[in-house]
C-alpha cells in the first residue's frame, strides 16, 4: 500500500500510527521524508506493507527533487491500494491537484482511498473533504481522521485494509517493522532533530550519514558516529552555533530518541562537514540512500 500526498499533510505520522512504532521521521516542516520507507505490519497470518513517500512537491529541480519524485512514482507501481493523504484544515492547493493528476495517470484498477487527515484541527472538515473528493472521483472510499491524535481510527482503517488483502506469501519476516538498516533509521532520527532545530533554508540543505556504529559492551554505551552534511561553510557555522549550542541541542534531542528506541545508553558523536552541492551530486545521493 502506498501512502502519497503533498508535503507536510501527515503521511509519515500516519505510517507510524499504523505500525504503532516510529519508523519514519516527522517534523513540522515540509519535505521531511526523502526516501520511500517501507513499514511492515504483521498480525497472525497477514502482513501489510506500507510505503511512505516524500511529499509530492514542485521543488527546485535538483537531483534530490528528482529522486524524491521518482520515489513517489515508483511507489505507485505494484501496490494493492493507494492512500492519498490530504490536510482537511485547508482546501486543495495546486500541489494537491498535481497529486490528483498523478493518481489519475496511475493504473486505474488500484483502489484509491482518500484519507482526510488533521480533522482534529479542521474548521470545515466536511466542506474540505468534498473538494478533495471532487479531485478523485475514482476513489473507492474517503474518510476523515487524525493520524496524530486518534490512533483508534487509524487502527480501524488498518483492520479494513487487512480484510481487502489478497492471499499471498509474506514479503518480510514477521518480526521486521521496516526495510531500513539501523544506520539509515538512526540517521533519519538525527536529521529529524536537525531539521526541527534549524531555520529557513537550512533544514533542506542538511543530510545525515551514520559513518560508524559500535555495539554496547558491558558498562559501555552504543557509540554512533554521524556526519551532518551542509552545502556551505556559512551553513556549517550555523549548524554548530555559537559556542556549539546548536549542535549540542541537536545531539541532545537525537540521543534521547535513539535511547528510547534502542533501550540502551547511546554516545552520539556528530561532525558537521561541508559537501558542496550534495543535493545535485548523484554520487552523494547514492551514499545517502536517496538514489538507487
Ligand atoms: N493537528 C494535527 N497535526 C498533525 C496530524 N498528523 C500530522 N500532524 C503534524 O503535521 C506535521 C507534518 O507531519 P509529517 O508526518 O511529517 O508529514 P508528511 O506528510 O510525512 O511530510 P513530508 O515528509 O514532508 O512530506 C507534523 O508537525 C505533525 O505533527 C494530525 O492528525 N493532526
Ligand atoms: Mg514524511
Amino acid at each position: 500500500m502506498a501512502i502519497v500526498g503533498k508535503p507536510n499533510v501527515g503521511k509519515s505520522t500516519l505510517l507510524n500510527t499504523l505500525l504503532g512504532v516510529k519508523v519514519a521521521p516527522i517534523t513540522p516542516k515540509p519535505q521531511t521524508t526523502r526516501r520511500g520507507v517501507r513499514g511492515i505490519y504483521t498480525a497472525d497470518d497477514r502482513q501489510l506493507v506500507f510505503v511512505d513517500t516524500p511529499g509530492f512537491h514542485k521543488g527546485g529541480g535538483s537531483a534530490l527533487d528528482r529522486a524524491m519524485h521518482r520515489e513517489v512514482r515508483d511507489a505507485l507501481i505494484d501496490v494493492n491500494a493507494v492512500l492519498w493523504v490530504v490536510d482537511l484544515r485547508h482546501p486543495p492547493t495546486e500541489e494537491d491537484k498535481s497529486v490528483a493528476r498523478l493518481l489519475r495517470s496511475a493504473q486505474e484498477e488500484i483502489p484509491l482511498i482518500v484519507v482526510g487527515n488533521k480533522v482534529d484541527a479542521a474548521k470545515y472538515p466536511e466542506e474540505a473533504m468534498q473538494l478533495y473528493r471532487d479531485l478523485a472521483p475514482q476513489a473507492k472510499r474517503v474518510l476523515a481522521l487524525s493520524a496524530l491524535n486518534d490512533p483508534q481510527a487509524v487502527y480501524a482503517l488498518r483492520d479494513d485494509l487487512m480484510e481487502t488483502l489478497p492471499e499471498g506469501p509474506f514479503y518480510f519476516p514477521a518480526n521486521i517493522r521496516s526495510d531500513q538498516t539501523r544506520e539509515q533509521w538512526s540517521s533519519e532520527l538525527i536529521r529529524e532533530a536537525a531539521m526541527t532545530h534549524l531555520r529557513e533554508e537550512l533544514p533542506y540543505s542538511v543530510a545525515v550519514q551514520v559513518v560508524s556504529w559500535e555495539d554496547a559492551e558491558e558498562g559501555h554505551p552504543i557509540v554512533i558516529t554521524a556526519e551532518i552534511w551542509v552545502e556551505k561553510m556559512g551553513h556549517r557555522r550555523m549548524v554548530i552555533g555559537k559556542g556549539g549550542v546548536m549542535i549540542r541541542e541537536i545531539g541532545k534531542m537525537a540521543r534521547k530518541q535513539l535511547q528510547i528506541f534502542l533501550q540502551e545508553q547511546v554516545y552520539l558523536d556528530l561532525e558537521v562537514v561541508v559537501r558542496a552541492s550534495w543535493r545535485d551530486d548523484r554520487e552523494a545521493l547514492r551514499e545517502l540512500g536517496y538514489e538507487p
